[in-house]
């Protein structure tokens, strides 16, 4: 299976609950408040590492949860914060929330990393909610769920050359003929069905030796006859294609009819995206060693320069050729520095803010009513409806946001039970207006 998109479950940590305790001193005989905050809840990233080429990874662990913030305690200790989780992935992973579609970042370059799940906030120990006529307080706030989300992440890989052309044509055997790539290489189509990458050392065959560059070299498996509507994963093939600052398309020159492998691939190339073409290309005619490649070569080159195409002949598997192919590239490529960055500049990074408004709606729901509002179910959420003090605060915010209000004037009576994110508490009206 190939894998160019994959969908996982994250879940950050809660954050740890505050603590709801009082000093306790030998000389001290009512201790005030003295309960620390929870820790924050882990988070959830996900980081480009220029090591990975695939999501290989998530084929089989779906789901990912950092770790829980630690409870608060007594003498105002604080507890410990949740550990944040990093998931690697390769440069060029598009990342999207799932159930909108809506991107989150492009990652493209290496160490770009993205939040994908914030940690819960610590939940405030009784300390903070002393006044100088409350001097007892037992409220404490729970702790502040993590953010769980389905996110969907795609590769399109970046590299800077990108070799393409027919099943069986040699692409592997080139890559691994020009770098230190080990790729699988078979006497049958379809071998490859992921994207490999190598690097290239221009600095091997230069004279001088200075040339730095070390560009990245891919093997993007086989496209067939129909890749751009999609056939043999063509789109996904074809999408690593777009990425690439180099074409590198490789013609099998043992094939029957070598003009046409070639033009087929051309064709697909268009039909994906016009712009295809119009990138820098160059031909190599492979399987030299052979001689039904010998005699095709004069034509086949012929009509690759009457069209103002560069090829070269290669035989990837004896190494012929190899030194004029490279240096074509050395050529073709963009200098050092700007082969540093990234071949395609979209890598964007979209912070996604969550905006906690005070909006809320109640509607009526079965026997009962059920209220929504982002900010009322996250204080819902962090409120300890057994302490009958944090409860009444919690009615005291349900009055400051004017959410009782609207449940009287949509007629709620005594013993209805109103739903608040996962909450459901029971109406009780003459202990609200204390
Ligand atoms: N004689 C000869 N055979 C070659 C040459 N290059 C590759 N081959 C052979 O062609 C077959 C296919 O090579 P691969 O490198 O696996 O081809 P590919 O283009 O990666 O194929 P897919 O991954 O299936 O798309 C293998 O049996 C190779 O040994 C060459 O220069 N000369
Ligand atoms: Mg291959």
């Amino acid at each position: 299976m190939f894998l160019d998109r994959v969908k996982i479950f994250v879940r950050a940590g809660d954050g740890g609950d505050g603590a709801a305790t009082f000093r306790h001193e030998a000389h001290v005989p009512r201790g005030g408040p003295d309960g620390g905050d929870g820790g924050r809840g882990g988070s959830i990233y996900v980081t480009v590492d220029p090591g990975e080429t695939s999501l290989r990874d998530y084929r089989h662990a779906h789901h990912f949860k950092a770790t829980p913030g630690g409870r608060g305690f007594g003498q105002k200790s604080h507890g410990k914060a949740g550990e944040d989780l990093i998931l690697k992935v390769p440069p060029g992973t598009g990342i999207f929330l799932d159930d909108t579609d809506e991107l989150l970042g492009d990652l493209v370059a290496s160490e770009q990393s993205l939040l994908i799940a914030r940690g819960g906030r610590g939940g405030l120990g009784n300390v903070h909610f002393a006044t100088s006529t409350h001097q007892a307080p037992k409220h404490a706030q729970k702790g502040e769920p993590g953010d769980e989300r389905w996110i969907r992440l795609e590769l399109r890989l970046i590299a800077d050359i990108g070799l393409v052309g027919l099943p069986n044509a040699g692409k592997s055997t080139l890559l691994a003929a020009l770098t230190a790539a080990h790729p699988k290489i078979a006497d049958y189509p379809f071998t490859t069905l992921e994207p490999n990458l190598g690097v290239l050392d221009l600095g091997d065959d230069d004279p001088a030796g200075d040339d730095s560059r070390r560009p990245t070299i891919a093997d993007v498996p086989g496209l067939i006859e129909g890749a751009s509507q999609g056939a043999g994963l063509g789109h996904a093939f074809l999408r690593h294609v777009e990425r690439t600052r180099i074409i590198v398309h490789i013609v099998d020159g043992t094939d029957r009819d070598p003009d046409w492998s070639f033009n087929v691939i051309r064709d697909e190339l268009e039909l994906h995206d016009p712009a295809l073409l119009k990138k820098p290309t160059l031909v190599a005619f492979n399987k030299m060693d052979q001689e039904q490649a010998v005699a095709a070569w004069p034509a086949f080159e012929k009509a690759r320069l009457a069209q103002g195409l560069d090829v070269v002949a290669v035989s990837a598997a004896e190494g012929l050729g190899l030194v004029e192919l490279r240096a074509k590239l050395a050529g073709m490529l963009p200098d050092a520095g700007e082969l540093a960055e990234p071949a395609e500049q979209s890598g964007v990074v979209i912070h996604r803010i969550e905006s906690l408004d005070d909006g809320f709606r109640v509607e009526r729901d079965g026997e009962g009513f059920v209220v929504h509002g982002k900010r009322i179910e996250r204080i819902a959420a962090q409120t300890n409806f057994d302490a009958e003090e944090s409860a009444e605060r919690f009615q005291r915010d349900l009055i400051r946001f004017g959410i009782d209000e609207e449940l009287r004037r949509q007629g709620i009576a005594p013993g209805q039970m109103v739903r608040i994110g996962g909450s459901e508490l029971e109406w009780e009206p003459e202990d609200w207006d204390d």
